[in-house]
């Protein structure tokens, strides 16, 4: 089983698009295991997006991120970080195919609603960073009629 942390950035949070995006996952299958609203310091913003420092956005970036709440929440499932990243579609919205979040909800890079990990060490990594130990296990009643 894998875990995929996500980020419904600022611009999702004001646009009341918390519910049509957890849906999504919810209705996947996918499993959430941690959820908290947050309000991002500059310090955890820059953390996160560490490797994204020099690049001629970065700033840009750390003050989208940080200029409203956001709702960060890890999701668990049979392959989440590939089914994740599908359902987020490509980084710019304008380019992402219709159907997926970015290509239904967004029109610009500087403003694509959504961050899912790329990888499971970036996951294992952002999940560290942004909850700790703090993951809740649970039985779902409806697991067995999702995971073989
Ligand atoms: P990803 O979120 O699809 O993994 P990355 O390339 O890792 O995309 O970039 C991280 C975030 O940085 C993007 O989601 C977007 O918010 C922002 N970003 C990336 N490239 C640009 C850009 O050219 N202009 C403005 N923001 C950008
Ligand atoms: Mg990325």
């Amino acid at each position: 089983m894998e875990r995929s942390f996500v980020i419904l950035k600022p611009d999702a949070v004001q646009r009341g698009l918390i519910g049509e995006i957890v849906a999504r996952f919810e209705r996947h299958g996918l499993k959430i295991v941690a959820m908290q609203m947050v309000q991002v310091s500059d310090d955890l913003a820059r953390r996160h997006y560490a490797v994204h420092e020099g690049k001629p956005f970065f700033d840009g970036l750390i003050q989208y991120i940080t200029s409203a709440p956001v709702v960060a929440l890890v999701v668990e499932g049979t392959g989440a970080i590939a089914v994740v990243r599908n359902m987020v579609g490509g980084t710019r919205p304008g380019d992402s195919a219709p159907g997926t979040i970015r290509g239904d909800y967004g029109l610009e890079v500087g403003r694509n609603l959504i961050h899912a990990s790329d990888g499971p060490e970036t996951a294992v990594a952002e999940i560290a960073l942004w909850f700790g130990e703090d993951l809740i296990e649970w039985q779902r009643c409806t697991d067995p009629w999702i995971f073989e």
